[in-house]
């Protein structure tokens, strides 16, 4: 894995494996100077080359909490520069359920990454026509920064269905796994037998909130309040979503 490059000559502590003691020197010392201009040229400063990307692929059925803890504990840890999120268009696995249409779960995921400076969101799934594979998002991105070390974002239960997914032992070629679990959380294997050094599992804070439970809520008029961000709350109640 690349070390993590920073443009801050004073950060002497050592970096550990995934760059973050870098990092935390490098945002003390900018903070700590006038020129820096702020968080916006602090972020600029900071960018990788290659870049880093993060990929959170996701059905975003809605998006949630849980979602975004996931993607911003992976970004600080791999000190990546952007993490992507790709709401799927028709997700593989769920081709018996019903699943809200693309473009309201595009929408929600935009408007729940909007505050996060190094969240943006890709359209490469929901534009594609077909069943959405993740090896197609991975060439997709690849294609758009055919440089970048690329992380793909996974939380444990997809990660256990990983070898399942279509082209598998491609799949391995085009990015490094990250596996958010929570504390406590047991591997049932899958990672063990990936290829080596492909699938890292990372302890993330619980946040026992799922999609289907907030479907649920909001299909018994409950509060989802905190449990999405306040965008999505509003997003959902105006446009009548998951009412049965
Ligand atoms: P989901 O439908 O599980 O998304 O899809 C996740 C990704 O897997 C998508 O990019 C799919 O295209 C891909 N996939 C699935 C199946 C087959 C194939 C690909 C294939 O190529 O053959 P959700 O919206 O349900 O969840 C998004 C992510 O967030 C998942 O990784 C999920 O495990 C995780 N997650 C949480 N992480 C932390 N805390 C929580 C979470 N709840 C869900 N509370």
């Amino acid at each position: 894995m690349t070390t993590a490059v920073t443009d801050d000559s004073s950060a002497q502590a050592a970096p550990d494996c995934h760059g973050r003691s870098q990092r935390r020197m490098s945002e003390l010392s900018l903070q700590n100077d006038p020129d820096s201009g702020g968080v916006s040229k602090r972020i600029n400063r900071q960018r990788h080359h290659p870049p880093r990307i993060g990929i959170m692929g996701g059905t975003f059925d809605p998006i949630h909490n849980g979602h975004l803890v996931a993607a911003s504990e992976v970004a600080w840890v791999y000190d990546l520069d952007e993490v992507i999120f790709v709401p799927t268009g028709r997700p593989v696995f769920k081709q018996d359920k019903v699943v809200t249409n693309a473009e309201d779960r595009y929408l929600m995921t935009v408007i729940a990454t909007a505050p996060n400076p190094k969240f943006t969101v890709s359209r490469v799934d929901i534009d594609r026509p077909g069943i959405t594979y993740t090896i197609d998002t991975l060439r997709d991105i690849r294609g758009q920064y055919p440089d970048a070390e690329l992380f793909f974002i996974t939380g444990a239960d997809a990660v256990a269905e990983i070898l399942r997914w279509k082209d598998v032992d491609s799949i391995w070629d085009y990015a490094h796994f990250v596996a958010v679990t929570r504390p406590g959380y047991s591997d049932s294997g899958t990672i063990r037998r990936a290829p080596k050094g492909k699938v890292d599992a990372l302890e993330i804070p619980a946040l026992a909130i799922s999609s289907t439970d907030i479907r649920h809520r909001a299909s018994l008029r409950e509060p989802v309040w905190y449990l999405v961000p306040d965008g999505v709350v509003q997003y959902i109640a105006k446009h009548g979503l998951y009412r049965v």
